[in-house]
């Protein structure tokens, strides 16, 4: 632990991230989860021992065409996996299952947001709705290889439009429903997506929400597309131009039946843009056998996903990496029941996640801090209305997960039964990375535990030397791993840059992370958001969760702002549950808090109450906006923001602030 010690040898604390937080909780997997678990702790070894061999065993969990003749091909930092292998992914989500006599196994409960809105759609509904679309795609000319981009709410037809594409090898770019005509505009260009598929609209927070006109206004930019697919799901007028054809004139004729042709493993499946909160966005490609094989994979271990019995429930948006990989592409691959929710998780009330839960007696969860969070800010009282006893694994992506977040979370929503996986990767990495296994791995609140098996993840310092137990510093992969991005859309060399040139050989994520005495990985946040106070390294991710531990705090993001005397001084923005009262000494409180937990090197200069935080459109916090608050800027750009009037919001918390010591 690196307190601020007087006397102490300066080189000595200039570690590359300092450890702070301390956890000594720990939880046994259930006995009964760990008896009958998919995966033991006998795949750790097996995938060390042998890395390729227990990829090619995920890889034979799918139906291949033809089997693939080499597993891995690396010419740094190009990988190809299955190399010669055939598959059709659509196939191996729908039709097989079908074939397997599963035809009435239900694949989706999707749930609209207005309340009694839902629709069933079993494993043949898909496999006759799938074929219906990728015959209207080949009908508007969309032919393999051609990019698809989709905008669309969360209803049905959304992971159908996935599936078409992927049946006829088109690339599909989804766009994220809640962005901007230029954000759309923009990605519909640097991938030159013939087709748009979109809807009229989408219900959110209770009222119809329009898509349709933000797409009108994007293709004012984009004269190369010459189709757009209109679902209609509001009812709403929209306009209707000379390329714009209604899915159910279209699909609704089409045949049933659709040959779905194998593909190469090494066929582009997707193109997904990072949410870029910092310059021009990225397409991340994604290819079609590796990334099949590792979402597949993961989400039967690190869920222990039993198809026979399991209700499972991701409440991503489709949109964003997430929903691509344990909504539509995992899940179905491995033949789950999922539930899909449209809507907003305060819609019509605050208790609509846990109805939803109770509805469909929903037995697996994977949801954000961020929603954790929420729900804590709103009051215990809310879930325990509900019965939630069907629940028994909870997953966490997105973010760091608080341990005290974590800690709520198991009881309040898990009954203190259900453990709890803190999966981490990212869009690039297309599939989890680092996360415990539910059956295997006693679980620590706030830590991703270790790689999973056939992964390769290491903490190494500025020199690229692995830090030892109960060192900090930057999260790195050695290996190349199936489900990887393969470029970036277009420009390799910004991927070599981006990737794979701070750490020679290495994959860089960006990550700041540290491993504890035991050797288990805690992820510190993005290193750009890492403060340099008085020499240390602290992440924002350790003040974080000191703050989110005091019992008034629901939630918290700190930024480094410059500071004469320190460098960098910590600039703490809180949000208080909803049972805590704003008291003038609240600041007082929670500096001292901070200070007792982590050191007195960690304490925030400054501590404001906000009513909100500035997040994205998938829920993580963008400090940077903070920052531009805590150091007086005007704000730098906020299109990546979900609601520009927090930052409003938090403007008129600031003559208050208050600066002590
Ligand atoms: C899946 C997804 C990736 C970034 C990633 C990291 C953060 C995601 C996390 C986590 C700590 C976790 N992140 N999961 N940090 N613990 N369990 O979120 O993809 O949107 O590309 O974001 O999110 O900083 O680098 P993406």
């Amino acid at each position: 632990m690196a307190a601020d010690t007087p006397g102490r040898d300066p080189v000595e604390t200039q570690e590359t991230l300092s450890n702070l937080l301390q956890e000594t909780r720990k939880f046994a997997p259930p006995a009964e989860l760990a008896e009958s678990a998919n995966v033991t702790a006998a795949a750790y070894e097996e995938a060390a021992a042998d890395r390729l061999a227990f990829w090619e065993r995920a890889a034979e969990r799918l139906t291949w065409d033809r089997r693939w003749d080499t597993t891995l091909e690396w010419n740094p930092p190009f990988a190809k996996w299955f190399v010669g292998g055939k598959l059709n992914v659509a196939y191996n989500c729908v039709d097989r299952h079908v074939e397997a006599g599963n035809g009435d196994k239900v694949a989706y409960y999707w749930e609209g947001e207005p309340e009694g809105d839902s629709r069933t759609l079993t494993y043949a509904d898909l496999k006759r709705e799938v074929s219906k679309a990728a015959n209207a795609l080949q009908e508007l000319g969309v032919a393999k290889g051609d990019r698809v981009a989709i905008y669309m709410p969360m209803i049905p037809e959304l992971p159908i439009a996935l599936l078409a594409c992927a049946r006829i090898g088109a690339i599909h770019s989804v766009v994220f429903g809640g962005f901007s005509a230029s954000a759309l505009s923009g990605r519909i260009l640097d991938a030159d997506a013939k087709v748009v598929i979109t809807a009229d609209g989408g219900f959110r927070r209770g009222a119809p929400s329009a898509l349709k006109p933000t797409v009108d206004e994007a293709l004012k930019e984009c004269p190369d597309v010459t189709s757009v697919l209109v679902v209609r799901r509001t009812g709403q007028e929209i306009d209707f131009n000379d390329r714009d054809v209604w899915w159910h004139d279209l699909v609704d004729r089409q045949s049933e039946e659709h040959e779905p042709v194998p593909h190469d493993a090494e066929d582009p499946l997707y193109i997904l843009y990072t949410s870029g909160t910092t310059g021009r966005p990225k397409g991340i490609l994604h290819t079609t056998g590796g990334y099949l094989t590792q979402t597949a994979w993961t989400h039967h271990a690190v869920f222990d996903l039993k198809p026979e019995t399991d209700i499972y429930w991701c409440t991503a948006d489709i949109g964003w990496v997430t929903g691509h990989s344990y909504i539509v592409y995992g899940p179905l691959a491995n033949g789950a029941t999922s539930v899909i929710y449209e809507g907003t998780p305060d819609t019509p009330h605050k208790g609509r996640f846990w109805e939803v839960v109770q509805k469909y007696k929903v037995t697996i969860l994977y949801t954000a801090p961020t929603a954790i969070r929420t729900f804590m800010k709103w009051g215990d009282d809310i879930p325990a209305k509900f019965d939630m006893s069907s629940l028994r694994v909870l997953g966490s992506v997105g973010e760091p997960i608080n341990p005290e977040a974590y800690v709520w979370y198991r009881e309040h929503i898990g009954g203190s039964r259900c453990p709890v996986v803190d999966t981490w990767w990212q869009t690039e990495t297309g599939a989890i990375m680092i996360s415990p296994l539910p059956g295997v791995t006693a679980g620590k609140p706030g830590a991703a535990m270790r790689p999973l098996p056939g992964i390769t993840a290491d903490v190494v310092d500025d020199q690229a030397q692995s830090v030892p137990n109960g060192g900090g510093g930057f999260l790195v992969v050695r290996d190349p791993w199936p489900a990887m991005l393969r470029t970036i859309w277009g420009d390799d060399q910004r991927y070599i840059d981006t990737y794979w040139s701070r750490f020679d050989g290495m994959y860089f994520p960006g990550d700041g992370s540290k491993r504890d005495e035991d050797g288990d990985l805690w992820l510190l946040g993005r290193v750009d958001d890492v403060m340099l106070v008085s020499g240390h390294n602290i992440s924002t991710t350790e003040v974080e969760s000191a703050l989110v531990s005091h019992p008034k705090v629901a939630e918290a993001a700190v930024v480094g702002a410059t500071d004469p005397v320190t460098g960098q001084a910590i600039v703490a923005f809180t949000i208080l549950r909803g049972s805590a009262e704003e008291s003038a000494d609240i600041a007082a409180e929670l500096r001292n808090h901070v200070a007792k937990t982590l050191g007195p090197i960690a304490k925030p200069r400054q501590i404001l109450v906000v009513p909100e935080l500035p997040k994205t459109r998938s829920g993580k916090i963008m400090r940077r906006l903070l920052r531009d608050v805590a150091e007086n800027r005007s704000l730098g750009d906020v299109t990546t923001l979900t609601d520009d009037s927090v930052m409003n919001l938090i403007a008129t918390k600031l003559p208050s602030a208050k600066s002590e010591d």
